[in-house]
Parts: C-alpha cells; structure tokens; sequence
C-alpha cells in the first residue's frame, strides 16, 4: 500500500430534514470519530468533513407541509443536528452545510467544467409532469403501487416496503405528492454522466485495485458492475437546490446526489484555503464514512464525478457499515421510530460516552444489528461499571489507602508481572491491526481486555490480604496495577474521550499519545494521584423500562394514525355492492373453536334460517357476551370450512385502531331478516 502523509475522513451528510438518531451514529459519526481520534493520536495530520445535506425533495415536501420554505426546515434541522453532534464529541474539524454560498460556487463550478469539458450527454424525455401544480414532478413527488410488492405508497424512485429501487414510470397507479392529481408525460432536457463510459475503468479500480474493502462494500459494487451501469441524470426539474449553471437550464438544479459529494469539498474549502492539499495532492488519502444505502453514491457515482474531473483524488477505502434497527424493527424518521441524539444527551446528560460504547461494541460493521435498551443496560452494568470502572477505582482507592495517592515504586518482577506487562503490548498490536482494518467493535473489545487484564490481576494478586504481610510486593503490584490503568486512558481515548478525560483527571496526567500505548513506565514512583469518583454509574431498570414505554407508545400512536389513515379501496359499482345480502341477526349460541385462540361458533336466527357461522372474535368477546346480540351478518357468502366446520355466512365487525373487532349492530332492535342496505 502506498505510503500517505494525511488522511481526509469524510462522514455522510445527514439530511436536514430531521435531527440524527443512533442509526446515524453508529453507521457513519461514531466509526468516523473514533478513526479521527486515533490518527490524531498517532500524531497524522487528518482532516475530519462533517456537514448537513440541505437539498433534496424530502426537505421541499417538509416544507410544503409545515407551510414554509426550504430554507426554514434545513435552517432549523442544521442547528439541531449540528448541536447534537458538539455535545455528543464528535470531533469534526469541520461542520458545513450545502446550502451555503461557497457551497453552491463550488457545486456550480463543478458540473461547469465538466460541462464545458463535453463530459455530460443531453437527452430530452419524457417526464411525468403535474398539470395542476404546473411543475415536472422528480422521484419523491410521485406515489403509486409498487410493482413487486403492492405496497400502495412507493415513490417515484424507491419503495420503502420491500426497497427495490424504482423509474417513476413503473409505478402503477401514479399520483401526484403536490396535487394528488394524476400526472401527464411531457418532455424535459436534462444532463446525464455517462457512468456506462466509466465501467471499465471502475471495474479495474474496483474490482481489481480494491479487493481489501470490506465484502459488504465490494460485494455492493460488483454486483452494480455485473449488472451493467446506464447514463445517470445529474439534474432535475426542481426549484430548491444548485440551479444548474447553463443556458437555457432555468427551473432546473442539481441532482442532490450530484451536488452533497461536492459538500465535502465545500466544507474543506470553508474550513482551510489550502483545501486542495486534501483532495488533490497524492500525498493525501481520502476515507468516506457511510451507511449502506449510500455506497452505490460514493463508489461509482462520485468517483466517476471526480474521474471525469480529472484533477482531484480518489477515495482509497469507503467503510461502509450496514443499518442499525430499534428493538426489533426498521428506525424510521417519519414514523419517529428512533433514539434521538437530542433527547438522549437531554435524558442521559453525562452519559455520552455510554452510548458511543454501545453503539460501538454492537455497530452494523458486517451485518444489521439491533439496539435495544436492555443491551444497552447490560453492556453499561456488566462492562462499563463491572469491568473498566470498577478496576480503575480499586487501582486509585488502594493507593490513595496505602500510600496517600503517591505511586509506589516498583520492586523484583514475578513472571505474572512481567507476562501481564507483556500482554499490554500484544494488546496494543492488536487493536492497531483493528483499527486499521476499520474492525472498531473487535478494536473495542480488544480495550476492553485490557481492563479486564488489571480487573484480574488485581483479583489475583490481592493485595489487601498481604499489604500488612508482604509490604515491598503490593507496591510492584500497585505500580503495575496505575502503569494498566495509564495505558487504558490511551486505548479507550478515541472510544471515550469524555471519560478518559475524566480519568487523566483522577490520576493527574496529560493526555499521553497513542505510541506510548504498551509502555509499562509510565507514571513515575512519587507522583501523585488524586482522589477518584466513579467513571460509570449503574443503570437501573427503571430508566430502561422508561424507554421502552416511550417506544411502546410510540408504536401505539403509529398504530392509530396507520388504521385511521387507510387508504379507501377502489371503487365498485352499485351492482356490486347489490350483490351483497346483508341482514340483522341474532346469536342464538355461541361456543369457543377448540386448540384456536380466535375462532367462535355462533349460531344465528337470520330471520331466513338458523345457521352456524364461525367467526375470528374469540379473542375480544366471551361467548356468553355475545348471545342474544344482534349483528349483521352477510348471508349470501360462499359457505367455507373453517377448522372443520362449515361456516355459512360473515358477520360483519369493525376493527378499531388497536385491532381489536366490535359488532356492527343495529342502534335499536329490528326484526331478524331486516336487510342491511
Ligand atoms: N444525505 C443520504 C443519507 O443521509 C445523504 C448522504 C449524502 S453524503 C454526500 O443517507
Ligand atoms: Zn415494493
């Protein structure tokens, strides 16, 4: 591998249409911030980009919405968003936006050298197009059916139910987001990058220069490669966004994806004048911090942008990681199916660095993962306090007991002491080789054996069994216990940086860099400690359980406003709905299906007949509630069997918002057999 002087570390730009959860967090921020942290470390000069995406329809339909600009959604979300990352540590060099000025010159100077430079085709298509709202209607600002799945809500470019991707024309049933009318074909000019001129040379980058990404990343793009890449739109009919810098081109802006990648770019220039040192120089390696769902955009996309430019660097690894779920499901920003940074650092106020633990030991590196609440418990309790806290506090409190916080000296080595001393270096090597590799959760782990190193020493050596007795070996047994702990405030620095600033505190040191990590003399004999608070506190039940009950009622709340917003089904006819005979009926009898949990068998005075009717209640009536009721009831359904018995009708039930069935009765009683019309 070539050899590099700096390394610029960019983190995906999170939309501004919504503050960052923990999925953002342990797919991009947190991976990021530790390897930022630990080049620092290293003493390599890095450059860490964060900023805000602010274009795109999602903050457009936002705005709509609410009844405001753009400007105001992405103004607001920015602040909050920027906010949430400064308190939780992430040690961006800089956080821009792209909605700025030096932004969209340098967006705008990017598509027009490319431009001038003929590297774009020209095409005029057809584009559905909303007639009552007087706009071409891009991607997001189309819903329709699926074609794969049904699901009745999918956009023009995704359905979000089974995630294949999209042409706003194979959607069936297309409506307009704006209008809710049905859109026209009209035609429109846009510009497209012709990625299918760029596949060869991608293949070879890829395919054969790159075979060290990791799997999920290469396995991504290869499978984009062997599928074939087409011309690729770079811009849209759109009036939020880069207007695109050429004539004839009014009403038209950049793509959001062509434009957020230059966002790196931009953010470098607003934070040094020397920005080209990071993006141009071959000196300089490029890393981009991503999600899953981006890696198409800063693998193929992006690097044939810059390709085509032919003046900048090309990334050298994108570490992509998979998603992170909620407690069992998908996290969603609209259905707020989230742990929101703001709240958290509101509700957790000093437990930045628990978070980035969980989130770390559990990331997304090779596959989903989950969060939830009780792991989150677990790993602070059984990890955190159990395990780092509690060596470090014994190693502080025994010295501040035996020797008024004064490091002892050490004497003669035994082989336990030398060995554990050795195993600090080996350690050390193996979180490098971690860390290196973008392995941050085995990286952790790896820590984290280190402290469980001086837990076990220090229970094996005993000290307060022998300080009366053996007086010369509990202060080498000390010395190496505060030489651990030193080495700790290292290995975890880039993990947990506000506890490790705390812990320096407690010890009275500097912050030590990363090459001391290994070294078994690093506080001196004499110096002194101060007196120790604990690092971690434990979590009690009652603060998870409060979680999950917010979760609960989250899902509730969706639940509600899914049942309450169902779609209506398409219409039928008159005659249709004549065909159906629906009566009022009496329950004469009712009984419980035997080995079911839903099924009841009634039988019904139809006022035609007595008829037995099996029916899905069981769960929310008692077949003594139910008889002498009076319902309605479908007569003329083909009768079906049901677990064995006939069932010869439908008795028809509402479904509230919580699933739960009621009879559709008469307000008043009425002869069995009058019909329902
Ligand atoms: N805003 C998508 C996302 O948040 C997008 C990333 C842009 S990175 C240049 O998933
Ligand atoms: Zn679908």
């Amino acid at each position: 591998m070539a050899e590099f002087k700096r390394t610029l570390i960019t983190s995906a730009l999170p939309y501004a249409n919504g503050p960052v959860h923990i999925g953002h967090l342990a797919g991009v921020y947190v991976p990021a911030d530790i390897y930022a942290r630990y080049l620092r470390m290293k003493g390599e000069e890095v450059a860490f980009i964060g900023g805000s995406d602010e274009h795109g329809v999602p903050i457009t339909l936002k705005a709509k919405k609410e009844g405001v600009e753009p400007q105001d959604i992405v103004d607001k979300y920015h602040a909050i968003i920027k906010d949430s990352f400064r308190r939780f540590g992430i040690s961006f060099d800089v956080y821009s936006r792209t909605s700025s000025k030096v932004h969209h010159e340098t967006a705008s100077e990017f598509f027009k050298k490319l431009y001038d430079e003929g590297k774009f085709i020209e095409k005029t298509t057809e584009q559905y197009y909303d007639e009552e709202a007087g706009q071409f209607l891009a991607d997001r600002y189309i819903v329709g059916t699926c074609p794969k799945c049904n699901n009745e809500k999918a956009y023009g470019d995704q359905c979000e139910s089974c995630g294949s991707s999209l042409n706003a024309t194979d959607l069936i049933n297309p409506k307009s987001v704006l209008s809710g009318s049905v859109p026209v074909m009209k035609e429109t000019k846009h510009w497209y990058l012709p990625l299918d001129e760029y596949e060869p040379w991608l293949k070879e980058w890829i395919l054969e220069q790159h075979k060290e990404w990791k799997p999920n990343v290469y396995g991504q793009c290869k499978s984009w490669l062997d599928g074939g890449l087409n011309p690729r739109a770079v811009t849209r009919d759109l009036k939020w966004g880069v207007p695109v810098p050429v004539d004839g081109a009014e009403g038209k802006v950049l793509y959001v994806w062509f434009d957020a990648p230059i966002g790196y770019i931009s953010a470098t220039k607003e934070w040094t004048p020397d920005w080209e040192k990071w993006w141009k120089d071959k000196d300089t390696r490029m890393l981009h911090f991503i999600g899953k769902d981006n890696i198409v955009f800063h693998c193929i996309i992006f690097p044939s942008m810059l390709k085509a430019d032919g003046t900048y660097n090309l990334p050298e690894n994108v570490p992509a990681n998979e998603f992170l779920n909620l407690e069992g499901d998908k996290i969603s920003t609209s259905r707020n199916w989230a742990v929101w940074l703001h709240e958290y650092l509101d509700e957790f106020p000093g437990k930045e660095d628990v978070l980035k633990y969980v989130l770390t030991a559990n990331a997304p590196e090779t596959k989903d993962n989950d969060f939830t609440w009780k792991d989150f418990q677990a790993r602070n309790n059984n990890e955190l306090v159990a395990i780092l806290g509690n060596f470090v506090n014994r190693a502080l409190v025994l010295t501040q007991k035996y020797y008024n916080g004064e490091v002892p000296a050490r004497g003669l080595l035994s082989d336990f002491d030398t060995e554990t001393m050795e195993r600090i270096s080996t350690l050390k090597a193996e979180v490098e080789k971690s860390l290196d590799t973008f392995r941050f959760r085995e990286a952790l782990k790896f820590a984290m054996d280190m402290a469980r190193l001086g837990n076990k020493y220090l229970a094996d050596m005993e000290p307060w069994k022998v300080v009366k007795t053996d007086a010369e070996r509990v202060k080498t047994v000390m010395n190496i216990c505060l030489q651990i702990a030193a080495n700790l405030t290292i290995v975890f620095e880039p993990f947990l940086p506000f506890t490790m600033s705390k812990l320096r505190g407690f010890m009275n040191i500097e912050p030590l860099p990363w090459s001391e990590l290994g070294n078994p003399d690093m506080v001196s004999a004499g110096h002194c400690v101060n007196e120790p608070e604990l690092l971690f506190e434990k979590i009690e039940d009652t603060v998870v359980e409060a979680q999950m009950q917010k979760l609960m009622d989250t899902k509730k709340a969706n639940e509600i406003a899914e049942a309450t917003a169902k779609p209506a089904k398409e219409n039928c006819t008159f005659d249709d709905f004549m065909k159906m005979d629906i009566r009022v009926g009496t329950i004469l009898e009712a009984e419980k299906v035997a080995k079911t949990k839903k099924l009841m068998k009634l039988l019904v005075d139809t006022g035609i007949d007595r008829r037995t009717v099996v029916s899905g209640i069981a769960e929310y009536y008692a077949p003594e509630e139910v008889v002498g009721k009076q319902v309605s009831i479908l007569v003329n359904l083909e009768p079906r069997k049901l677990r064995g018995i006939e069932s010869q009708g439908m008795i028809l039930m509402a479904e509230d918002a919580d699933g739960s069935l009621k009879f559709v009765s008469p307000q008043e009683a009425v002869k069995n057999g009058s019909e329902v019309k």
